[in-house]
């Protein structure tokens, strides 16, 4: 925004309201008093974007120059949510917004509830890489995200006769305003076909023909530093034919073969996989990983040699391309053919760099959701990259055999090529110089279990970073009462970039009666607007005086929601048989959704609904016991819960999570954690101490040995707990309505063992959550808890993830 009168750039309210009342003109083509939300959205969405790529184009004028190191995030998922506000915030404009909007009778919120939350996520994996676009940029680092452009994002989650309705999200339907198409830079991505082989002037040459050429075409969003004036960014590639129509098959009136390959070629950025849990080998999925992988490492070696005189000798000095979990590992072989086949490297010295420049984080133990794609499969779809497999493969076996001679077995067991698949995280972790868990407890599964024989063999090539989350979007954004609060309190100090730990001079004040008083009244405020939107949206009337007790994440069974809505017909069940039981009145708020083809989990969705229904309705209850389930769990959603919970359930089977992120964003906003000694939970229980979070249940060394050496019975357990005789009944009754019965839930607890250990950790959940409500009789004693675990919130910022990356892996400075 300029100011006419002085030619500076400056930012003052008088300039803004006239250009926003301009823009809105604009884009309407009507007086500003006609203007509509939607009007008003995209004017201000224009402002915002006018603003930021003035400064993207200096920055990538500087960028490409080469001279900083920089970092490329590689991820089929960025689950970046909305975000007009969050640019505000990073320019700085929020003030100025916020009081000349008001000052002009508009609704800000409104104007934000027009931009369609972009969904190109499924979860954890892929909301982690927008907080650390978003931190990376904060600290004034380059680094770049690197996916795919998805039509269609994660379906949008309906409740419909208590079960979960799938409904298609098309985001793009009214535009998207803060992407740059750049067709300039697209690239072919070639499949299928054969490589012949040529001698040309004694040295072997591989030519890919007969291939089927797709179109990558880059899509990119800014990402805005908070403050500064870093601007990276976040690259999404959407696919398209070659050419719209292919001409000749056209011509020779094949019109529906022709419409046929540009179909093919569109589905590759058509939809997002919408699954979290088991492997499926789909051909299209190993298209996706493809596509993104080679289209972004071809635009990173052009930008490289185009500014380092053609020659890609520095690479690895000066790019690192990090890939998040296994889906990019493509980017191991594909990096080799570019050295090898484009560049004439020598096999060996390829390598050396290829390592170099790549590093990789794990997301995941669980076996079922290891990547392993078929040979035939990536031999047919990407037969030249195979060929590359093959050799890396087989060179790696031989140089263990040579270093271990005696260790054949454990050597094959390594193989990334064996029971005819190719296993994409031995790729990952034999391609690259760096391994990563996201908590320690994580990393250190991975070294003694998942990957021990790696560990052995390359020790230092294992480390740890924990995960973060942004607290400008998690706290400052989505809790402004508890932002001015802390501003007020200790000075602004914390809010700087990297500087979280500084919240700890809260430390003080959680003795002080007056700011526990203050903490506590912006958490009902919170749990206020919190029910607002409920009786909004689900017409449910929530009781803000009772604790707000939250699980939200994705519908797992390692991750428990069973566990807890158990414990919810417990409680139900007592005051059933007892309704002045003086209990402390509780909300439980569940949200998340289940991958479609994901049987078990939608029945654990189906059954949490049919509990709400019943309790929720029955008189006898009265304001002691509600249960919500939110549908439709995104980023946008997940902004109006975090700040209003006050209970934080973190309740996986211990060893199985391999960090968790929500719990963090529960943590910021003074949530108390009750959870198992799982995953980063384990850490938040250090940073605040036993006494400030309530953990229960089995350890993962006990649910390992138990796993290993057997030993644990569910029936047992079943037959020694009447109230768990209860409730078990009424699953398979039809307490809850005739139609309902779960008899696949009843029967994974009973018949099939219990795999999550649900029934082994129910007495020690119940006994918890009963000392829960005893401490929040003590209110004073509740807010201070909650202020102690805000203070030593910020090693959970991803600024810090950040700078640990920085330290351990990257070593960009
Ligand atoms: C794999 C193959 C085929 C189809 C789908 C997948 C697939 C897709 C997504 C497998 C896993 C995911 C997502 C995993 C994920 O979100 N993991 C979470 O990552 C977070 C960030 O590190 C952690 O905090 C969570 O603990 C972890 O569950």
């Amino acid at each position: 925004i300029t100011d006419k009168n002085t030619k500076h750039k400056v930012k003052t309210k008088e300039a803004f309201r006239k250009a926003f009342i301009k823009k809105v003109e604009e884009v309407s083509g009507e007086d500003f008093s006609e203007s509509t939300t939607r009007h008003q959205y995209e004017a201000l969405a224009e402002l915002v974007m006018e603003e930021i790529t003035a400064e993207w184009a200096v920055n990538n004028s500087r960028l490409h120059k080469m001279e900083e190191k920089q970092i490329y995030f590689f991820s089929i998922e960025f689950l970046i949510g909305r975000l007009l506000k969050a640019y505000v915030n990073n320019l700085g404009w929020d003030t100025m917004v916020e009081e000349t909007l008001d000052e002009l009778g508009v609704d800000y919120e409104a104007i934000q509830a027009e931009e369609h939350d972009p969904a190109l996520g499924n979860g954890g994996l892929g909301r982690l890489m927008a907080c650390f676009l978003d931190s990376t940029a904060a600290l004034g680092f380059p680094g770049h995200g690197n996916g795919i452009r998805y039509k269609y994002g994660l379906f949008e989650q309906k409740i419909i006769n208590d079960e979960q309705v799938e409904v298609a999200d098309i985001w793009l339907k009214n535009g998207y305003p803060f992407e740059i198409v750049k067709p300039d830079k697209a690239v072919v991505v070639k499949y299928n076909g054969d490589v012949r082989v040529e001698e040309v002037n004694g040295k072997m040459q591989f030519i890919h023909e007969n291939y089927d050429p797709v179109l990558a075409v880059p899509y990119d969003i800014p990402v805005k530093g908070y403050r500064n004036n870093t601007v990276n960014s976040l690259r999404l590639w959407s696919a398209k034919p070659v050419e719209d129509f292919d001409l000749s098959t056209f011509n020779q009136g094949h019109f529906l073969k022709a419409m046929q390959r540009k179909s093919e070629a569109e589905s590759i950025s058509q939809i997002l996989y919408p699954s979290d849990h088991g492997f499926e080998g789909k051909l299209l999925r190993l298209k996706q990983e493809y596509f993104f992988v080679c289209a972004g490492l071809k635009r990173i070696v052009r930008r490289y040699k185009k500014h380092n005189h053609g020659s890609m000798d520095g690479f690895p000095d000066k790019i690192c391309i990090h890939i998040n979990d296994t889906h990019p590992a493509l980017c191991v072989p594909e990096l080799m053919r570019i050295l090898v086949d484009e560049e004439g490297y020598d096999w060996d010295v390829a390598w050396d760099m290829t390592i170099k420049s790549i590093s990789f984080t794990n997301h995941t133990v669980l076996p079922e959701a290891l990547e392993k794609w078929p040979i035939d499969m990536v031999q047919k779809l990407l037969p030249r990259v195979y060929q590359i497999i093959e050799e890396i493969n087989r060179r790696f076996i031989n140089d263990m055999n040579w270093f271990y001679p005696d260790q054949v077995d454990r050597n094959y067991s390594m193989a990334i090529l064996k029971d005819g698949q190719v296993h994409m995280a031995h790729l990952a972790i034999i391609g690259s110089h760096s391994v990563n868990g996201v908590a320690e407890l994580h990393s250190k599964i991975l070294r003694e279990e998942t990957f021990k024989d790696f560990y052995a063999v390359f020790p230092d090539r294992f480390t740890s970073v924990t995960n973060g989350v942004t607290q400008r979007r998690f706290m400052m954004g989505s809790n402004p009462g508890l932002k001015t609060l802390l501003d007020d309190t200790i000075g602004t100090d914390w809010k700087k970039p990297g500087n979280m730990c500084s919240l700890e001079a809260l430390l003080p004040y959680a003795q002080d009666a007056a700011f526990c008083q203050k903490l506590g009244d912006i958490k009902h405020a919170n749990k206020e607007r919190l029910a607002k939107y409920i009786k909004e949206t689900q017409g449910i009337v929530l009781n803000p005086d009772s604790i707000f007790d939250v699980q939200v994440k994705r519908i797992h069974e390692y991750k428990r929601q069973l566990l807890n809505i158990l414990h919810v017909i417990l409680t139900y069940n007592q005051l059933r048989s007892n309704p002045n039981a003086d209990i402390v009145p509780k909300t439980y708020i569940f949200a998340g959704k289940a991958a479609p083809s994901y049987v078990y989990a939608k029945e654990v969705i189906r059954l949490i609904n049919v509990v709400a229904d019943r309790v929720n309705n029955d008189p006898l209850v009265k304001d002691k016991l509600k249960v919500v389930f939110v549908p439709n769990f995104n980023v946008s959603v997940a902004e109006l819960i975090y700040p209003a919970a006050e209970i934080s359930e973190q309740i996986s089977t211990a060893g199985k999570e391999a960090s968790g992120t929500g719990n963090m964003k529960f943590m910021m906003n003074g949530a108390l954690t009750l959870g198992t000694m799982d995953g980063a939970n384990v850490e938040i229980a250090e940073a605040v101490g036993m006494d400030n979070v309530f953990t229960f249940g089995l350890s993962d060394t006990e649910v390992y040995n138990y796993n290993t050496h057997g030993g644990y019975r569910s029936l047992e357990v079943y037959e020694s707990d009447s109230r768990l005789q209860e409730i078990l009944g009424q699953l398979i009754s039809g307490f809850f309505g005739e139609s309902a019965g779960f008899q696949m839930i009843y029967d994974s607890l009973l018949l099939h063992n219990d795999t999550y250990f649900v029934l082994k950790d129910f007495a020690p959940y119940v006994d918890i959550q009963d000392i829960v409500s005893n401490v929040y009789r003590d209110q004073k004693q509740w807010q201070k808890m909650s202020a102690i675990n805000i203070a030593h919130s910020g090693i959970f910022s991803s600024d810090r993830s950040i700078e640990d990356y920085e330290k351990r892996v990257w070593k960009v400075k």
